[in-house]
């Protein structure tokens, strides 16, 4: 399939048309959809952040009021908005208000700094861009205006928690935590601390800068007449509805673009396999920009059943425990780093009452069989674990599965018309029960990357396959288990960083003759990133000097390297590529010696 005009590679005509017939795609827009939802439940409570409680109808109003200021600020359909914000309602009202307009959001992450957000905004052609003021003590909105004033296509800076408080009443800016990746704070070290102890992040509005918790803060003041105007601008189902950011295995992250019809199945059906209703309370705490906890149900599969999503910036368990017990959270989704984190707490302070948590997800990188078998001992709920990407393809453990399963494996894809193969390196199917690399296609895995013509030649086959780069075992059952990956990317608690990315840093650093990245085992995270470096002749690199060069160029920090090793030469493979297979052993022998 050739990518359209507008750069995005959609399914051909005739799969759509089967999806379509299969009642896959429902051809309808996602506010649409959720509007509908909100007409049956209109005073159940749709949206909780800390003392802020609004109803379906009042979340409704607010969507409607701030798609309309944001139309008055110039922005149409297909116009682009790159969102940075942390877990706040201001980012649900923002998203929901965008998706009403056909405006796309640009899910960028808290963590992100100069280097990503200018390039989203540039590959986007973004319009606007929405920050937080001041996050953590980074100044997001002298960033963004310093975006907007180097590229001339941005418009509009929409500031949250600045100028007035927020409508929630707290002070701008504070109890805002998510400032790095999934939950990472401090530097790029624990993804699961809070960082509690960052300065509140109040800043002045400069001018020029919208104040974007006034804009979402009021109903429009004719609600009637809001929407119809509104649903006079709605946008098609097969249009993008949002841009998601790929896990990066090239210099910088792809954008998955991903239409109302295929986002709104992905939704809808994660909410059905998780058991989601109306009487569910969600807990969005990983860092709502991210496919997880956006919709995989996530916010969006909860509000689509008229369910309550409860925000939280930080996933902290203490902070975690208190807001579960208190708002009787049904379900949540952590990735395994948080996952352990909760459970080590759980175990010193067995004092909150988690009585109504019936269903943790996790997901995002691998959860040893070991972790998956305390859950609900040490917890109480059942788990699910789900292998998902932003590229698509949801695989989930259902919860009425065995234990084995549940423990064992990541599941399954979510709809009959997935489609998987697993294939040796030569692209050949492997016997069945063999790894391999998992190969997919769908209803809601889109066949290609938005304007990446080369990374869509070498990620996806010429009959549109996605090409994982997850080396996969399917069991007879048809539960996937994840065995490794054939990609060059290293996975840090669920974050996801190009070893290319960090490489191309690398060269710029003083005195790198060559170098590589790659993972090295990490009891906390996973994975950490390692550095191998040979010096030029007579030179001596050291990681503060990489991390010295990245900080300048303004990267976020969880891409930082944390491990340099200094060596004579690097082998190569046979064909030529540097050999990390044989430098991800190294490492971990090396750590295994200092232990
Ligand atoms: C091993 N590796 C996993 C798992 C993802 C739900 C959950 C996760 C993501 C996500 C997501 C894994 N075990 N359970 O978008 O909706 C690794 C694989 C995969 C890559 C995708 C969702 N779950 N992974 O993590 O786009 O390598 O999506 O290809 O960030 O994470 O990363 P990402």
């Amino acid at each position: 399939v050739r990518p359209s005009r507008a750069g995005t590679i959609g399914w051909p005509r005739d799969v759509a048309e089967r999806y379509v017939a299969r009642g896959h795609w429902k051809g309808r827009a996602l506010g649409d959809l959720l509007l509908a939802r909100a007409d049956l439940v209109p005073d159940a409570v749709a949206l909780v952040d800390g003392e802020l409680r609004l109803t379906y109808r009042e979340l409704v109003e607010r969507v409607d009021g701030a798609a309309l200021r944001l139309r008055d600020l110039g922005l149409r359909a297909d116009d682009r908005v790159v969102v940075q914000l942390p877990n706040r309602w201001e980012f649900v009202v923002l998203v929901l208000a965008c998706l009403r307009l056909g405006v796309i959001p640009v899910m960028a992450l808290p963590a992100h700094r100069r280097v990503e957000m200018s390039y989203l905004v540039e590959h986007a052609e973004a319009r606007a861009i929405a920050v937080p003021g001041v996050l953590r003590g980074f100044d997001h909105q002298a960033m963004a205006r310093e975006i907007a004033d180097r590229d001339g296509g941005v418009d509009v800076i929409l500031v949250a928690g600045n100028g007035v408080d927020g409508a929630d009443g707290r002070s701008a800016g504070a109890g805002a935590a998510g400032g790095s990746p999934k939950g990472d704070t401090a530097g790029n070290g624990d993804p699961t601390s809070d960082g509690a102890g960052a300065p509140p992040g109040a800043a002045d509005l400069l001018p020029g800068s919208t104040d974007l918790t006034a804009l979402c803060a009021s109903p429009a003041s004719d609600p009637a007449a809001a929407r119809a105007e509104l649903d006079r601008v709605a946008p098609d189902s097969r249009a993008v509805a949002v841009f998601l950011l790929s896990g990066g295995t090239t210099g910088l992250p792809k954008l998955i673009a991903r239409t109302h019809d295929d986002y709104a199945y992905n939704a809808l059906r994660s909410g059905e396999i998780s058991g989601l209703g109306p009487d569910t309370v969600y807990l969005g705490t990983l860092p709502l920009g991210h496919n997880f906890p956006l919709a995989c149900p996530g916010i969006l599969g909860t509000l689509l059943v008229g369910g309550t999503v409860v925000v939280l910036g930080s996933p902290d368990p203490a902070k975690a425990f208190a807001v579960i017990e208190r708002e009787r959270v049904t379900v949540t989704a952590l990735v395994p780093a948080v996952a352990q984190r909760w459970l080590d707490h759980r175990g010193t302070d067995p004092g909150a009452d988690l009585s109504s948590l019936r269903v943790l997800q996790v997901g995002g990188a691998r959860l040893a069989d070991h972790v998956a078998r305390q859950v609900r001992p040490v917890l109480g709920c059942a788990l699910q674990q789900v292998f998902g990407m932003a590229e698509g393809l949801l695989n989930y453990t259902r919860l009425d599965d065995p234990d084995e399963v549940i423990c064992e494996t990541q599941g399954r894809p979510m709809c009959p018309d997935d489609e998987i193969l697993v294939v040796d390196e030569a692209g050949l199917p492997v016997p069945r029960g063999e790894a391999g690399v998992l190969l997919t296609r769908g209803p809601y895995t889109p066949r290609g990357y938005y304007r990446a013509e080369e990374q869509n030649a070498r990620a996806f086959t010429d009959s549109g396959w996605y090409r994982t780069g997850d080396i996969v075992r399917l069991r007879p059952d048809g539960n996937l288990v994840v065995e490794g990956r054939d990609k060059d990317m290293i996975n840090r608690g669920g974050e996801k960083i190009s070893a290319e990315e960090v490489e191309n840093f690398a060269y710029q650093t003083e005195g790198v003759r060559q170098a590589a990245a790659v993972a090295m085992p990490d009891p906390d995270l996973g994975e950490r990133i390692c550095l191998y470096v040979v010096p030029l002749p007579g030179a001596t690199v050291s990681l503060d000097d990489v991390r010295a060069v990245m900080e300048r160029a303004g990267t976020a920090r969880f891409k930082l390297p944390e491990r340099l090793v200094t060596v004579g030469s690097l082998l190569s493979t046979k064909i030529g590529k540097i050999d990390k297979k044989a430098l991800r052993a190294d490492i971990a022998a090396r750590l295994a010696a200092e232990r």
